[in-house]
C-alpha cells in the first residue's frame, strides 16, 4: 500500500451537553481529522487530544505539529505492507500515543479497505454488535443526577458510569444506588484522589460498584496497586495505560482488576491488540472507553470492541447524545443497550464533506514526493 497523500484538518464541534469531570468542563470538541489517501482509497483517523492537557499530556496543537511536520513526512510516498510497518516507522519517536494513533488508525482503515474487509474482521473481532453503557458528567445536584440516570436506564444503557471528585462521590453514588438497586453502576475519578484518601474510597465498597475508574495519579501504577489491596471494589485503569508495556507492569503489580481500552490513548489498534492479548492471558476483563468521539473515532472504537476480551459494556453511546450533526453519513445509535458495528470495508462510515468543510478551522494538504 503506497501512501500517496494526506489531508489534515482541525474542526470544532459543539457538544449538546455540558460535560463536567474532575478535571474540567467540556462544551465542544476541537478535533484533528486525518484523511489518508492511497490506491484510490481513503482512510480516516480522528484525534482525541484536547486543546489543553487536562486528561493526558497531549494537545491538539502539539499533535498537529507532529503529524504535519514529522509523522506524515515520514510515511508519505512510502510503500507500507501493513500497519506494523507503519508503527515501526513511528517507533523512534517517544510517547505521543494520541498523535501516533490518528495516523495508525487511519492507516488501519485504509489497509482494511484495500483488503475489501470490514475493520472488525481484520482486527479479529467476533461479534457484529456490542454492549454499551453511558458516561454521565457531574450534575448540578443529586436530584438532577437521579433524573439523568433514570433517563439513560430507560433508554436501555447497560451500565451507568458517574464522574466523581472529592466532595462529589459517596453521597451521590449512594443516592443513585438506593434509587436503582439493580443497575450496573461504576464511578470515574479521572485521577482526582491521592493514596491518602483511601478511607474515603473504601466507603465506596458498600455501594456494589462494578469498578472504580482511575482514582489516583494519571501516570501511577504503584499507588493503585497499594489501594487495590485496601479496597474491595475492583480498580479499573484508564489514564495510566498508555502502552502494552504499562499494561504488563500494571498486571505484574496488581494495579487494577479491569482495564479500559481506548485505542487513541494506546497509540492505535496495534498496541490495543497487544494489551488485549495480555489482559486475556491475565484474566482481566476489558471495556471500550470513549473520549467524546465524533463519528470517525466512534466507528473505530466500535470495530475494536468486537474482540472477545471486551466483556463489559463500553462508553460508546449513541452519537445523537453528543451532536446535533455528526461528521459522518451513518447514524451510530444504540438500541436496547446494543450498538451495531458499521458494515462495509474499513470502518464502514463516510464523511459528510460539506458539513466537515463548514466546521473546519484549519486544513493542510500534503502529498508524497
Ligand atoms: O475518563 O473516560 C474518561 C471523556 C473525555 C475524557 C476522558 C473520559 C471521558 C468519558 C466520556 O468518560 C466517554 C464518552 O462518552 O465518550
Ligand atoms: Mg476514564
Amino acid at each position: 500500500m503506497r501512501l500517496e497523500a494526506a489531508e489534515l484538518r482541525i474542526l470544532e464541534l459543539p457538544l449538546k451537553f455540558r460535560f463536567e469531570t474532575s478535571f474540567g468542563v467540556q462544551t465542544k470538541r476541537t478535533i484533528l481529522l486525518l484523511r489518508l489517501f492511497g490506491e484510490g482509497l481513503e482512510g480516516l483517523g480522528e484525534g482525541v487530544m484536547e486543546r489543553l492537557p487536562l486528561y493526558r499530556e497531549e494537545t491538539v496543537e502539539g499533535a498537529r505539529y507532529l503529524l504535519q511536520e514529522v509523522f506524515l513526512p515520514q510515511v508519505l510516498g512510502k510503500d507500507l505492507p501493513n500497519p506494523e510497518a507503519l508503527a515501526q516507522l513511528l517507533s523512534p519517536f517517544r510517547g505521543n500515543p494520541m498523535a501516533k494513533a490518528v495516523l495508525e488508525m487511519a492507516f488501519y482503515d485504509l489497509f482494511a479497505k484495500a483488503l475489501g474487509r470490514p475493520l472488525w474482521q481484520v482486527l479479529g473481532g467476533v461479534r457484529r454488535e456490542v454492549e454499551v453503557g453511558v458516561s454521565l458528567g457531574i450534575q448540578p445536584s443529586v436530584e438532577a443526577t437521579l433524573k439523568v440516570v433514570e433517563k439513560h436506564l430507560e433508554e436501555g444503557y447497560r451500565r451507568i458510569k458517574l464522574k466523581i471528585k472529592p466532595g462529589w462521590d459517596y453521597e451521590v453514588l449512594k443516592a443513585v444506588r438506593e434509587a436503582f438497586p439493580e443497575a450496573t453502576l461504576t464511578a470515574d475519578a479521572n485521577s482526582a484522589y491521592r493514596l491518602a484518601d483511601f478511607a474515603r474510597l473504601r466507603r465506596l465498597d458498600e455501594l456494589g460498584l462494578d469498578y472504580v475508574e482511575q482514582p489516583l495519579g494519571y501516570e501511577d501504577l504503584l499507588d493503585h496497586a497499594k489501594l487495590q489491596r485496601e479496597i474491595q471494589t475492583p480498580i479499573c485503569l484508564d489514564e495510566s495505560l498508555t502502552s502494552a508495556e504499562k499494561a504488563r507492569k500494571a498486571i505484574e503489580l496488581g494495579a487494577g482488576r479491569v482495564f479500559n481500552i481506548k485505542p487513541a490513548r494506546l497509540g492505535g489498534h496495534g498496541e490495543s491488540l497487544k494489551v488485549h492479548a495480555l489482559a486475556q492471558s491475565a484474566g482481566i476483563p476489558l471495556w471500550m472507553g470513549g473520549m467524546l468521539e465524533a463519528g470517525v473515532g466512534r466507528a473505530h472504537n466500535l470495530h475494536l470492541s468486537t474482540l472477545p476480551g471486551f466483556t463489559k459494556p463500553g462508553d460508546v453511546s449513541s452519537a445523537s447524545r453528543y451532536w446535533e450533526e455528526d461528521l459522518i453519513e451513518e447514524a451510530l445509535e444504540a438500541k436496547a443497550g446494543l450498538m451495531a458495528v458499521p458494515e462495509g470495508p474499513g470502518i464502514g462510515v463516510h464523511l459528510k464533506l460539506p458539513f466537515v468543510e463548514r466546521i473546519t478551522l484549519w486544513k493542510a494538504y500534503m502529498s508524497g514526493s
